[in-house]
């Protein structure tokens, strides 16, 4: 979708600094930082939300976890612990519709969250 933020950032058009990428997805430091770690896991694919995520999706999101265990690992909070979480719609607190998944960590994380 070319009006849509994270395609634009996923396809290296927005001058992003990638902290991972392969042929599926990049990842990227939160431009809002909530926790001394602060990634964004961003399919390549445009999928708007959790909403839209097709059963032909499965092996990306596993891939977005091995991912995510990955990026942990180097940032050294495989061991502290961390969250990896996405967020759908208005009342999930989404803002950018175009599906990705937060790995936070680096601190104690309360929960629930707000
Ligand atoms: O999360 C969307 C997240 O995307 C939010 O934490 C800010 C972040 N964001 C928005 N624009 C950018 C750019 N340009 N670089 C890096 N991070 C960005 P959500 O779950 O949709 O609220």
């Amino acid at each position: 979708m070319t009006d849509c933020l994270f395609c634009k950032i996923s396809a290296g058009k927005m001058d992003t600094d990638f902290v991972y990428e392969d042929d599926k997805l990049v990842v990227f430091e939160d431009i809002n930082p909530q926790a001394p770690v602060h990634l964004l896991i961003v399919p390549k694919k445009h999928i708007a939300d959790l909403n839209n995520l097709e059963e032909s999706e499965n092996e990306l999101i596993g891939h977005v976890y091995q991912v995510a265990k990955k990026m942990a690992a180097e940032k050294g909070i495989a061991d502290s612990g961390y969250r990896l979480v996405s967020n759908c719609g208005d009342d999930g607190g989404q803002t950018v519709f175009h599906i990705h998944f937060h790995l936070l960590g680096g601190r104690t994380l309360q929960w629930p969250p707000g």
